[in-house]
């Protein structure tokens, strides 16, 4: 397992990294971002704001520490500023705080359950030898933006970086699961990492898809993220990739696959990520996880982040000034960003940038002239291909999912 200071510095080849190598924080830049206050919503719960610091983790950037057992780190708003993430600014969550050294030698992905010939282990290698696709898909927490719902809900308070997006390359689980062959009545695939919890309070974290989702052409045992390696945090060697659907199925360190032909009830799916019934638009459902009241949570909703200039911005009377960010959901692809400067009366369309397909950020800017002196707020507002668009109000949830209420940044004109 690796220790927090581990997580720190990878200490002399001790923890496996994915790159393998020096991947060390160079010394005392540690300390020195400590120093350095990340921005943070007003909107996020007072201790929140007294507790978040910078802190940067081996083979990252500094990222905002919200908790560091387990390790919860966001991306501050200056690392969303491009659609691809690089994967040293990726943000990291873990539910258990046993984060597991891997090596990439010994590592084995098991594929078993109700199979129809025989249960199959491959080496990343043997990973390797199955045809390769690669996907850009933003990969987001549920709960990111849970610490700017009002009242308050417990649980990570996100800010706006438990998010990011990059190209994931590997096998299709598809064809993973075909190497095994599976019953004609499976009904889901279930996924273990090799993460376990410390204190025999947290069950493991076990999730399933439903297996018309597992078996999607752009659903992935991805081993590569970005051109390189995962970085050990985000995965190493291998995590499940579910483009559209929200982070909690893109299984990190994926040591185990099963098939099952009775909805999986671990704790992860039975209680955790559900969502009331009916309140959302969702389009793709996981219909044999669904109860009368709750159903798990599947796409991620229609959504965009103004990422400059920040609020509170100093900018100039009579000077152009561009506003720009970017723009998601959950595979439908963005159809329009609009920008409002009237509260919401009136809307003006962005220019959105190249398209990295559907599931990938999108980016949009708009140049504008601020006129008057004194206090301009902005929305921004993104719609989908399928019509879907961000919400005014929010749609209040016990867990805090799928926060897509039109945001603002007040700039200070002068
Ligand atoms: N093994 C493992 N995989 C996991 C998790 C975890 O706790 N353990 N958390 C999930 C959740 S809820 C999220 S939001 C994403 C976070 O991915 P990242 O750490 O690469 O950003 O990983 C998912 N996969
Ligand atoms: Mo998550």
């Amino acid at each position: 397992m690796i220790t927090r200071r581990g997580l720190l510095e990878a200490a002399g080849g001790a923890v496996a990294f994915g790159s393998g190598g020096a991947l060390a924080a160079p010394a005392g830049s540690a300390a020195l971002q400590e120093d350095t206050r990340p921005w943070l919503s007003p909107s996020l719960p007072a201790g929140t704001r007294a507790e978040a610091a910078f802190e940067t983790l081996a083979g990252k950037k500094p990222l905002i520490r919200l908790t560091d057992r387990p390790p919860n780190y966001e991306a501050p708003l200056s690392y969303l500023r491009t659609a691809i993430t690089p994967n040293d600014e990726f943000f990291v969550r873990y539910h258990l705080a046993g984060i597991p050294h891997v090596d990439a030698s010994t590592w084995k992905l098991s594929i078993g359950g109700e199979v129809a010939n025989s249960d199959v282990t491959l080496s990343l290698d043997a990973l390797k030898t199955l045809p390769a696709f690669e996907v850009t898909a933003v990969c987001q927490c549920a709960g990111n933006r849970r610490g700017l719902f009002q009242p308050h809900v417990p649980g990570v308070q996100w800010g706006n970086g438990a998010m990011g997006c990059a190209r994931w390359k590997g096998a299709r689980l598809k064809d993973v699961l075909d190497l095994a062959g599976l019953k004609n009545n499976v009904v889901e695939i279930v996924f273990d990492g090799a993460d376990g919890p410390v204190l025999d309070k947290t069950p493991d974290f076990l999730k399933s898809l439903p297996l018309w989702k597992a078996t999607e052409e752009t659903t992935l045992v991805a081993y590569e993220m970005n051109g390189e390696a995962l970085p050990h945090l985000n995965g190493f060697p291998a995590r499940i990739i579910v483009p559209g659907w929200t982070a909690t199925y893109w299984m990190k360190h994926v040591i185990t696959i099963t098939a099952v032909t009775k909805p999986f009830d671990g704790f992860w799916m039975k209680s955790a990520y559900r969502i009331p019934i009916g309140k959302f638009p969702l389009v793709t459902h996981f219909l044999s996880q669904e109860t009368e009241t709750t159903t798990p949570i599947t796409e991620i909703v229609v959504n965009s982040l103004i990422t400059s200039p920040v609020d509170g911005a100093r900018v100039k009377a009579g000077r152009r000034t561009m506003i720009s960010g970017i723009a998601w959901d959950g595979g439908y692809g963005i159809s329009m960003v609009e920008i409002s400067a009237d509260g919401g009366k009136s809307w003006m369309e962005a220019a959105l940038g190249e398209d990295l397909g559907k599931y990938a950020f999108r980016s949009w800017s708009h140049e504008f002239i601020p006129k008057r002196r004194g206090k301009l707020a902005f929305a921004a507002r993104a719609t989908n291909r399928i019509g879907q668009t961000q919400i005014h109000e929010l749609i209040q949830n016990p867990a805090g999912y799928n926060n897509n209420v039109v945001q603002t940044v007040t700039l200070d004109v002068v």
